[in-house]
């Protein structure tokens, strides 16, 4: 038996870590990609390279305002490549615009102007932030996460927004805050997705939660943007949480309310199955899902076409140096 030993996110080289031209550049790059399509609204989006065709709402959806910001030198390389801005952008969990992953489109109805998250419970210093009030506020950096969904697909995507653990110190929960709970946008006039689920009334509006040492860890991070740009409403916008030890429900997209609180607030997904769904819900190859092993993973991967790369599942998703002491 050949013992492969998985290099910790440091040790790995840079140019494994797609060139920042690429989503710096993403107008044009966008751009590029739809001029080369003829027709390009009605061919097969997956796995677009440049001198392939996109379709152009795709592309439109994608093409958020810049956003720059450094990345943090500690969150910047993974053992995989930086998976492509086109495939994260098509292939999306949220619920509310839809079942499917392909719910680019339907999200685009998110009304994200004037967008207001308010901060309350158990605080020091309760505050509603506007979206300018939280880029005032917080300094905002890059981060390379692996990011895994339940499901077992996964991908690397670059962050940009600040670590909850700013927020915290901001708003100084109180001596009796013990966890925090998210709650996603919801109207169902604009959020039109099923109103069930395995045979049970989806609890709607979206929440998920957190302990609070698990908030304050250095990795969990809001996001308010990605690939260079601010955050395309199938990722979450305009702000969404990233908990990239866990898998991907936790984390919490187009977040309205965050509360802080004394005891374990019921989420989404956890009120529906919490067998299917615990709270907890670090990545762990060694606990299956009721219906599947979670011993790989599926990398989503470079085209052309959708490709598919079995992995190996790592313990709380590579991330144990840093979390693995929240849960002994
Ligand atoms: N509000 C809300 N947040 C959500 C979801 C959702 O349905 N609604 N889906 C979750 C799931 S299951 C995953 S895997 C990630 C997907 O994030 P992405 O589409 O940006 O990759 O969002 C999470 N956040
Ligand atoms: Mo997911």
């Amino acid at each position: 038996m050949t013992i492969i030993r998985v290099p910790k996110s440091w040790e790995i080289p840079e140019q494994e870590a797609t060139p920042e031209s690429v989503y710096f550049n993403r107008r044009r790059f966008l751009k590029t990609l739809v001029g080369a399509g003829v027709g390009a609204t009605i061919m097969p989006i997956v796995g677009c390279k440049q001198g392939e065709q996109v379709n152009s709402k795709l592309a439109d959806s994608l093409d958020t305002a810049s956003l720059a910001a450094e990345p943090n030198s500690t969150f910047s390389t993974v053992d995989r490549p930086t998976t492509d801005i086109i495939l994260a952008g098509q292939y999306n969990n949220y619920y509310e615009f839809g079942s499917g992953k392909s719910i680019w489109q339907a999200a685009q109805a998110l009304p994200t102007e004037d967008w207001k998250v308010e901060v309350t419970g158990l605080v020091k210093n309760p505050r509603t932030y506007d979206l300018d009030d939280l880029q005032k506020t917080f300094p905002i950096e890059e981060r390379l996460y692996r990011f895994r969904c339940v499901e077992a697909w996964s991908m690397v995507i670059p962050w940009i927004g600040f670590p909850m653990k700013s927020l915290i110190a901001a708003v100084e929960p109180t001596d009796n805050a013990k966890f925090v709970s998210f709650t996603s946008y919801y109207d169902k006039e604009i959020t039109v997705g099923p109103l069930w689920s395995l045979g049970k009334k989806l609890p709607w509006p979206y929440t998920e939660g957190l302990r609070l040492e698990e908030m304050a860890n250095d990795l969990a991070f809001f996001a308010i943007g990605n690939y260079g740009h601010m955050l395309p409403k199938q990722h979450g916008a305009p702000i969404r949480a990233v908990l990239p030890w866990k898998y991907g429900f936790k984390g919490a997209k187009a977040i309205a309310k965050i509360e802080f609180l004394d005891t374990q607030p019921p989420t989404f997904w956890n009120t529906i199955d919490s067998h299917e769904y615990d709270f907890e819900a670090n990545v762990n190859p060694n606990k299956p899902h009721p219906r599947w092993s979670q011993a790989s993973e599926k990398f989503i991967s470079k085209g052309p076409g959708l490709k598919w790369e079995k992995r190996p599942t790592l313990p709380y998703n590579g991330y144990g140096d840093y979390v693995a002491n929240l849960y002994v």
